[in-house]
């Protein structure tokens, strides 16, 4: 970059003086570079990957995303929950360089590598759960969840999987099959895998804090009624995220997911927790489910693990893990040693607590800014307004809706308004009707501050 782009960062409103770094809009959004790109690429990309923003990124500083315009944008998506010690932290870089210096690749079942063994120790020792545990490492997200009900079959011997409403478990064919919403994530794509079953949940915005008791029972009532229609003793495995993430952010209430644990436990059912997009100190904790105090007996861990590069695991009981033959499990790119380095250092920046304390207090500072401006009589609203301020950690949400019921259109309008002005705002929820809040788990307090203003400037323009 020129000179005088980097002289521009120097936000000069700065109290103290002091150059920092600043969210900065040189061009309209997307800009005129970002535009050509744009049009090269509908020409040769295919038009099934949506976009959010289409702004084309030619670095990453700090929590800034740099187009090719030379705008800075404020991350709030961390890549869908990736890059939670940030898109280009010095450390990764450096023990990732230094493996691609090495070698790039052997297969770990060809070859083996110590990296691949250093991180399944660490998942083994970190992950919930006191008892023996082994890991399988693997590239993405959906391939851990695949991986975990492989697993699950082969050590019950038992064919049915349980997931949840709301549940988000990936895109291929197995993984759309366990996901809650057809579109766009299963339209047109089926037939779909069979043995797959879906219990209701309960969220805790649906109750008043005070009075989740009946409707916890309530769920699990109708997880034991799913069972017990196909049989308890055929299912394999029950998969849930201890935080729903795509499906809306959904928090479940106190007592559901140890409620889970103990129904699976009576019926020799595999817990797995999905904790792909709530994992790695997303939510102020290493793992979510430590928070419900649940251990599953499985955990899946990948996005924020690999920090962008391509990195899942299964964490499991020992027994579990080894009741699958031998050559069972693998692939070629299992556990990459560039990866596996990313995920070393994942583990050194997580080790003395900040970045777990960042994650608390983006949580604290969400919700001190917009859970004043939360309706107080959600279904008594004529018109549209934020109904559920929630989440953990770096992981919060804001949902719209009115009297009739979700307002999707208010969520997309005021994203896209944040967007246009440079903060990198998702939506989610079945209903399309949530906010979601990802920013890195280390954003510098200022820039945290100024790209939560200019989403409530965006949200008091959708609603108004
Ligand atoms: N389990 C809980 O959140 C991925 C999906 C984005 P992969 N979530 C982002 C999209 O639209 O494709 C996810 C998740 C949970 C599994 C997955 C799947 O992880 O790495 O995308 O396969």
């Amino acid at each position: 970059m020129t000179a005088a782009t980097d002289t521009a960062v120097l936000a000069p409103t700065d109290p103290a003086g002091v150059p920092r770094r600043a969210r900065l809009l040189r061009t309209e959004l997307p800009g005129p570079r970002s535009r050509e790109l744009e049009s090269e690429r509908r020409r040769h990309v295919t038009d099934g990957f949506g976009v959010t923003l289409p702004v084309f990124i030619d670095r990453v500083e700090g929590s800034l995303l740099v187009d090719v315009d030379g705008n800075r944008i404020i991350d709030f998506a961390s890549g869908i929950a990736v890059t939670s010690v940030g898109a280009a932290n010095p450390r990764v870089a450096e023990r990732a360089a230094a493996q691609l210096s090495r070698f790039t690749h052997t297969c770990f079942m060809v070859t083996e590598y110590s990296s691949f063994v250093e991180v399944c120790r660490w998942l083994n020792e970190h992950t919930p759960g006191d008892f023996e545990k082994r890991t399988a490492l693997f590239s993405t997200g959906a391939e851990a969840v695949e991986n975990a009900v492989k697993i699950a079959r082969s050590a019950t011997r038992r064919p049915n999987v349980l997931v949840f409403d709301e549940a988000y478990h990936g895109r291929t064919q197995l993984t759309m099959a366990m996901t809650a919403k057809e579109n766009p994530y299963s339209l047109n794509f089926g037939p779909l895998p069979g043995s797959v079953f879906r219990g209701p949940t309960a969220p805790a915005h649906l109750a008043p804090a005070s009075d989740t008791g009946a409707l916890v029972a309530s769920a699990l009532a109708g997880v034991e009624a799913v069972l017990a229609e196909a049989g308890a003793e055929t299912f394999a495995a029950m998969v849930i995220e201890p935080i729903q993430g795509e499906g809306g952010f959904v928090v479940h209430a106190p007592g559901f997911l140890a409620g889970l644990r103990e129904i699976a436990t009576r019926h020799g059912i595999v817990l797995v927790i999905d904790e792909i997009q709530a994992g790695m100190g997303r939510t102020g904790t290493l793992f979510a489910s430590e928070q419900d105090g649940v251990a599953g007996d499985i955990t899946l861990s990948a996005k924020a693990l690999g920090a962008g590069l391509p990195l899942s695991a299964v964490t499991g009981r020992a027994e579990l893990m080894n009741a699958v033959h031998a050559g069972g499990l693998g692939g070629t790119y299992a556990g990459n040693p560039v990866a596996c380095e990313a995920a070393l250092a994942v583990f050194e920046l997580l080790e003395d607590g900040s970045l777990l304390a960042g994650a608390r207090s983006i949580e604290k500072a969400v919700r001190d800014r917009f859970e004043p401006l939360l309706a107080h009589d959600a279904a008594g609203l004529a018109s549209a307004g934020i109904v559920s301020v929630r989440g953990r950690g770096a992981m919060m949400a804001i949902e719209f809706g009115d009297a009739s019921g979700p307002r999707g259109d208010v969520a997309k309008a005021a994203a896209a308004a944040a967007n246009a002005a440079g903060v990198l705002t998702l939506t989610c929820g079945t209903h399309g009707n949530v906010i979601r809040l990802l920013p890195p788990l280390g954003i510098e307090p200022e820039v945290l501050d100024e790209g939560l203003a200019v989403l409530e400037a965006a949200i008091s323009g959708a609603l108004a």
